[in-house]
């Protein structure tokens, strides 16, 4: 107990250690752009990088409230927030000193942190029910899609309107997964009412929450607005997405992970 204690407390400092120099090796190299007071897109790069660090590190020590079924929920959280706290170093990086929309290294962050939020759906469901492993597979290609499609029409690789058909394919078959799917069945009749509650509101996570990135991409290529005003829409509105989507719903698996662990304790 006590050694898994101090285990955490070590692994959330050195993980905070990493980043931080991580983050002041990037600003040194930055020393040729500052970012300017009415860079409002560049400021909620920053926010969000350090919003993403203080998340980290809080999800991190809370796996020692919650009980055992739920610490790799949390871990994962954790991850989420920690690999985009390092993409966002390094898009802000290119954001402040370029004016240029970040989008290789979005992908990589989405590509790692979709998949990982998608690990996170299962493993809910997993804690309390037997989930059949084509599930969780089913979900990843519906993701690869999704991404890919994005990834062809934001880097150039095909025209931007049939890139964005590919890309909404794959979220429509997330959705139709989680909604009518198996993954819907297995929660409707086998989950105790926290997990109901936190799989429906990871739902509307994926409904609403992710419906934000298509917004981004055609407020981003598909308006015919100016280049400037268009990669800033697309910018801020992916940056605030991510708020959401990463932290928020970090959040939300760390409330239902401590009240569900200490309902059980009282039992
Ligand atoms: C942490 C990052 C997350 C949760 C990113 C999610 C990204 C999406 C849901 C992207 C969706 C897109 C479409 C549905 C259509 C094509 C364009 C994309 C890739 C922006």
């Amino acid at each position: 107990m006590m050694l898994n204690r101090l285990w955490s407390k070590a692994t959330a400092v050195a993980t905070s250690s990493v980043v931080l120099a991580l983050s002041s090796g990037a600003a040194s190299a930055a020393s040729s752009a500052v970012l300017k007071p009415d860079d409002f897109v560049g400021i909620s790069f920053w926010l969000i990088s350090m919003a993403l660090i203080a998340s980290t590190v809080f999800f991190f020590l809370e796996r020692d409230r919650v009980s055992a079924k739920w610490k790799t929920s949390l871990t994962v959280s954790g991850l989420v927030t920690l690999v985009a706290a390092v993409h966002y170093f390094y898009m802000r990086e290119v954001w402040v000193t370029t004016g240029a929309t970040p989008t290789v290294f979005r992908y990589i962050d989405w590509l790692i942190t979709v998949p990982l939020l998608m690990i996170e759906f299962y493993l809910i469901l997993s804690a309390i029910a037997k989930v059949p492993v084509g599930v969780f597979w089913r979900l990843m290609i519906g993701t690869l899609v999704m991404l890919v499609g994005g990834y062809l029409g934001e880097a150039g690789y095909l025209l931007v309107w049939p890139a964005f058909i590919i890309g909404m394919l794959g979220w429509a078959y997330i959705l139709y997964e989680v909604f009518m799917g198996q993954a819907s069945k297995i929660n409707a009749e086998s989950s105790p009412p926290a997990v109901q509650s936190a799989f429906n509101t990871m739902r509307l996570i994926v409904t609403i929450g992710w419906a934000i990135y298509p917004l981004g991409y055609f407020f981003g290529y598909l308006t015919g607005a100016s280049t400037a005003d268009s990669a800033n829409a697309l910018n801020i509105i992916y940056n605030l997405a991510d708020v959401l989507n990463k932290i928020a719903f970090g959040l939300i698996i760390w409330t239902v992970a401590v009240s569900e662990s200490e309902s059980s304790a009282k039992r």
